[in-house]
């Protein structure tokens, strides 16, 4: 099909819109609600405006081009004087009820909204209704989410996103007219509702509306106070996403940068999660091969991940004898640090603060289980997303991408396997646990040491995984995003499963795609495959590629744990979830 835009002919596909045909053709609209990724075309910011000439006769029209399709003979202006007044008119009454507070914003200088503001070429708000704008829901019950009505443009992607591609359907719109906000089913909370705080949604908000919840004065107060021994650890995504934020092409590892960082800024010890990530492995291996010998239910399903196990508890219950009891690497490093660490140093636990550094908005919520405190002390004392630790790092005047790598502190826990680093993609728990329960079986290591049938990229993938001579093989499932986590539930509660083992991941992609990685604008995951072969590559270039092969997992069994899965790795561990 041909038609004209600015005057150039394109040609395109039939069924095309407007603003397609405009992207595909290199013309730029400017658009808040729309988000190709997703397949989300509301039509409700009014902004992708343009002029087209169906005929001479009918003249001219304005119209949004998200939604209308190309017609043969169209003639379309992106551009015009009045394409422009109209632009400005919408982006006025969409600041009209907006809390115009950018300075105190969580998307301060990375706002959709001021984007087109400025595009459009906005002078002024002449119609600004502020106390209005305030008077709008602000929702900070949630440790992880926070859901800020005055900022909100009614874009509608946080919706889609939580219904259509995370199956959660926690968010719904509320009231009607100019009182129309986003909020939960049932008007709950974000805390009571049924939100499982991946944080995708914040993804996706093109504004300030839905936000990881911000720790970072917190983590400052811990780093300036004298009397505290501050411990800190990063997981294996944050090190793939991280340079994002400081102008690095996407798929950099800065895992040598985030040390010398943390050190400027004062941290007294710092950890790699990845060392818990290799100690997960020998406990839920253990698990899993427990189970196989008898005794509790399979699949086993994995833990790790906070948004999966709140998903679970929240939405499907049944599943919750299946979930493994092992808790996931961030609690484990945590328990570990105020005991084994705390010991060694001879610091009191109640002098220490664990901080970790998460892709994650839903590891907040879980810092903050009841279950994970001992004496009313928290293991985790708290938890910063990727986004919040560059913040973290601009306030305190530190450039990442300009810093010179260095380790870990190595002696107890600063040193970590290739298997650990893949927990940061879908699939890497699942290859990382065969690895390790291939060797306990048959006292050699898989070969070829990757398990290339399980790194595809659909939202779910099975694979039977021989397990050497007289040792039979398994089925395994990995599934990343909750809508794939959903079915795999539902199979496996009907009986029309017959896997032993599933890794799930709630975020697509997993964690290197977490709610709290760096976000881009206008685009959902963009740099997923750049950030996933990175983290396959810091894998395929450690010397040791198998949690049992890491000398300090050996160590801390040695003198202090006993051995996987006993007494003491139990208490320190392991957790039951759901009773
Ligand atoms: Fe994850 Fe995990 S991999 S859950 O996705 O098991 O957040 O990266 O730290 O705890 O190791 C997140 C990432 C992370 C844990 C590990
Ligand atoms: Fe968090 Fe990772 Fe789970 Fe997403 S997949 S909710 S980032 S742990």
């Amino acid at each position: 099909m041909n038609a004209f835009i600015n005057g150039k002919e394109v040609r395109c596909e039939p069924g095309r819109t407007i603003l397609e045909a405009a992207r595909e053709n290199g013309h730029f609209i400017p658009t808040l609600c729309e988000l190709a990724d997703i397949g989300h075309a509301p039509g409700t910011c009014r902004v992708c405006l343009v002029e087209i000439w169906r005929d001479k006769e009918a003249g001219p029209q304005i119209v949004t081009s998200c939604t209308t399709p190309v017609e043969e003979g169209m003639r379309i202006f992106t551009r015009t004087p009045e394409v422009r007044r109209m632009q400005r008119l919408q982006v006025e009454l969409l600041l009209a009820d907006h809390d115009h507070d950018c300075a105190a914003c969580a998307r301060h200088g990375d706002c959709e909204l001021q984007d087109v503001a400025q595009f459009v070429g906005l002078t002024g708000t002449r119609h600004h209704f502020p106390d209005y704008a305030r008077s709008r829901t602000r929702d900070v019950s949630s440790p992880s989410v926070v859901r800020d009505m005055g900022k909100c443009i009614r874009c509608l992607r946080c919706v889609a996103v939580c219904r259509n591609v995370q199956g959660v359907d926690a968010l719904v719109v509320t009231g009607n007219g100019i009182g129309t906000e986003i909020g939960l089913r049932h008007n709950r909370s974000q805390s009571a509702s049924d939100c499982v705080g991946c944080g995708q949604c914040t993804l996706v908000c093109p504004v300030g509306a839905l936000a990881g919840r911000d720790d970072v004065e917190r983590v400052i107060d811990y780093l300036y106070d004298p009397e505290i021994v501050t411990v800190f650890q990063f997981a294996p995504a944050v090190r793939v996403g991280l340079g994002e934020e400081f102008g690095l092409p996407p798929g950099s590892s800065v895992e040598g940068q985030v040390p010398t960082a943390l050190r400027l800024l004062g941290a007294d010890v710092v950890l790699d999660t990845n060392f818990a990530a290799d100690l997960v492995i020998m406990e839920e291996g253990t698990e899993l091969l427990q189970r196989l010998r008898g005794g509790a239910k399979l699949p086993l399903f994995t833990s790790c991940c906070p948004g999966w196990v709140n998903f679970a508890e929240k939405h499907l219950p049944d599943i919750l004898p299946h979930v493994s009891t092992t808790r996931s690497p961030q609690q484990c490093l945590g328990a570990l640090a105020k005991t084994y660490l705390a010991r060694t140093m001879n610091v009191a636990p109640e002098r220490m603060r664990v901080v970790s550094l998460m892709p994650c908005t839903a590891k907040k919520e879980e810092a903050a289980r009841p279950e994970f405190r001992r004496d009313g002390v928290r293991d985790v004392d708290a938890v910063l997303t990727t986004r919040e630790f560059a913040r973290l790092l601009r306030r305190e005047g530190i450039d990442l991408a300009g810093l010179e790598p260095s380790p870990c502190d190595d002696p107890l826990m600063g040193r970590a396997t290739g298997a650990a680093v893949i927990f940061g993609t879908t699939g890497g728990v699942m290859e990382a646990a065969l690895r390790t329960v291939y060797h306990v079986l048959n006292g050699k290591e898989l070969a070829p040491v990757e398990l290339h049938a399980l790194r595809g990229y659909e939202n779910v993938r099975e694979a039977v995984v021989p397990l050497g001579e007289g040792n039979g093989s398994v089925k395994v499932a990995v599934v990343h995003g909750l809508k794939a986590a959903r079915q795999m539930v539902e199979a496996v509660l009907a009986g029309k499963a017959d896997h032993v083992f599933v890794e799930v991941m709630a975020c697509p992609g997993g964690c290197m795609d977490g709610g709290g990685q760096p976000r881009s604008k206008r685009a959902y995951n963009p740099n997923a495959q750049a950030r996933r072969a990175a983290l396959f590559s810091l894998d395929a270039e450690n010397a040791l590629r198998q949690s049992h092969n890491n000398p300090l997992i050996g160590k801390v069994y040695e003198s202090f744990l006993g051995e996987p899965c006993s007494n003491l790795s139990h208490r320190l561990l392991h957790t039951r979830y759901g009773d």
